[in-house]
C-alpha cells in the first residue's frame, strides 16, 4: 500500500506505474510445475487457480484478514479448481472490503445475507446444490469473530450439528472490527476496546475470552482447527484437510487488525506470530478421522514448547501473555511508568494458561 501521486520522482503518476507492472505481471506464464514444490505448501500461491481474491478490495494497509482470506482462496481453487467454490459472507470487515462498488475481488460466485445468518444461507445452499449434483462444489462460509462467536453463534452451532459438508472461516481479528472495534467474546481479559474502555471504575475487559474451538471440539464430528497465517504450511494442510472432510468443518483464524490492536500496517505476520508463541492463540487441529479419543484428534503441532507451560526467547527468558500484551496499544494502559503490568493483566495472564493447560490435556501431553 502506498499513497498515490500525480508525479513520482521517476515522472510517472503512481496508478499509471503500477497498470504497467501489472500488466508485465499478467504477461507472465504461471510458474512450471517443475519448478513448484509440492511439500512447501507456499508455493500454492504459484499454481495456475490460485488467485481467488484479486485486486478491488478495500481493506486497511496489512489488514491480517484479507491475508487469510487469500490463502483460504487459493489452497481451494488451487486442489479443486477454479469453478468449484461458492461464499455466504456474514457482514463484517470482510463483506466490506470485498463489495467496494462496483468491483469484487473475488472470482467465484459470493453472497452476503445478514451479519448473523451465513450458516443457516449456507445450508440452504449446500441442499440445493447437492439436489442440482454438485456435492463436489466446496462452499464457504466467512464471518467475523462478532458474527461468529456471539450474534451468528446459534446458526454456527446449528450448522455444525447438521453434519452438512459446509466449510467455515472464522476470521478472530477479537473485536467487531467494520463497527469501529467493540468488544466480543473473542476479546482478551482486559484488552482495551470500545464498550471495554480503561476508566476509573473498570479497566477494559472483565470477562474471559470464550473458546469457540474448544465448544465446536465438543459438538462432536467436526473437523476444527485454530491457524495463523504466519505459519503457513499449518494453515494451508488444515484448509487442504477441512476441504476434504466428509462433514463441516470450522477455521478459527487469528488476523491481526491494525487500527483494533493498536499495531503498525506492516505488523500483522510478526504479531501473529508473537500470539501463537505467547500462548495468546495456541494453533491446533482437530480430525475426527484420526481416531475416536480426544487426544487422537487433538493435535497441537506447530505451537513451540508442547509440553511446557511457555515458550522462551533465544536469551532463555520466559515469553508469556503480559510479554505479547507489552507489544500491543491494545494493552498499553495496563502497564505503569517501571513496565509493571497490572493485576487484570495478570488475570488474563492466567485464564491464557488455563485454555492452554487445557488443549494440552485434551491432547493426552499433561
Ligand atoms: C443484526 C445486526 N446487528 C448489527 C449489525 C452491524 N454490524 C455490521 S458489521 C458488525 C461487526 C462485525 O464484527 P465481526 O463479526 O467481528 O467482524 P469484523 O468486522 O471484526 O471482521 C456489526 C455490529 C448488523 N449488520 N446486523
Ligand atoms: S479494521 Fe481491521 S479487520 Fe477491518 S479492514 Fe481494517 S485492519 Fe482489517
Amino acid at each position: 500500500m502506498a499513497d498515490k501521486c500525480d508525479c513520482e520522482p521517476s515522472g510517472e503518476c503512481t496508478l499509471d506505474r503500477y497498470r504497467r507492472d501489472i500488466a508485465f505481471y499478467k504477461s507472465l506464464p504461471t510458474t512450471p510445475v517443475a519448478y513448484r514444490n509440492e511439500k512447501a505448501l507456499a508455493d500454492i500461491m504459484l499454481g495456475e487457480h490460485a488467485f481467488g481474491f484479486v485486486g478491488g478490495g478495500g481493506s486497511c494497509s496489512g489488514c491480517g484478514e484479507g491475508t487469510v482470506v487469500r490463502m483460504v482462496m487459493a489452497a481451494t481453487l488451487q486442489v479443486y479448481g477454479p469453478q468449484s467454490m461458492g461464499i455466504v459472507a456474514e457482514t463484517g470487515c470482510n463483506t466490506v472490503f470485498a463489495s467496494t462498488y462496483p468491483y469484487n475481488p473475488f472470482t467465484v460466485p459470493w453472497t452476503n445475507s445478514l451479519f448473523e445468518n451465513g450458516p443457516a444461507d449456507a445450508l440452504g445452499i449446500r441442499l440445493r446444490w447437492d439436489q442440482a449434483g454438485h456435492a463436489d462444489r466446496r462452499l464457504w462460509v466467512f464471518g467475523g469473530d462478532g458474527a461468529m462467536y456471539d450474534i451468528g453463534f446459534q446458526s454456527l452451532s446449528r450448522l455444525v450439528a447438521s453434519g452438512h459438508d459446509i466449510k467455515v472461516l472464522v476470521l478472530d481479528t477479537g473485536v467487531y472490527s467494520n463497527t469501529g472495534g467493540q468488544t466480543s467474546t473473542a476479546s482478551f481479559t482486559a484488552q482495551v476496546s470500545k464498550l471495554s474502555a480503561y476508566g476509573k471504575a473498570e479497566h477494559g475487559k472483565q470477562e474471559k475470552r470464550k473458546e469457540l474451538g474448544r465448544i465446536l471440539m465438543a459438538h462432536g464430528d467436526a473437523y476444527v482447527a485454530q491457524v495463523a497465517a504466519c505459519n503457513i504450511n499449518h494453515l494451508y494442510k488444515a484448509v487442504m484437510d477441512a476441504n476434504a472432510y466428509p462433514g463441516p468443518a470450522v477455521i478459527i483464524a487469528y488476523t491481526p487488525c491494525m487500527p483494533e490492536h493498536g499495531i503498525a500496517d506492516d505488523a500483522a505476520n510478526r504479531q501473529a506470530k508473537l500470539a501463537v508463541e505467547s500462548r495468546a492463540f495456541p494453533l491446533f487441529t482437530y480430525d475426527p478421522r484420526r481416531g475416536d479419543s480426544l487426544a487422537e484428534r487433538l493435535s497441537l503441532q506447530g505451537n513451540p514448547a508442547v509440553k511446557e507451560d511457555w515458550s522462551k526467547n533465544p536469551d532463555g527468558t520466559t515469553f508469556d501473555f503480559i510479554s505479547f500484551a507489552r507489544t500491543e496499544g491494545r494493552f498499553r494502559q495496563h502497564f505503569d511508568a517501571e513496565g509493571k503490568p497490572s493485576h487484570e493483566l495478570e488475570a488474563s495472564q492466567e485464564d491464557r494458561a488455563h485454555d492452554w493447560r487445557i488443549l494440552q490435556e485434551m491432547a493426552g501431553i499433561r
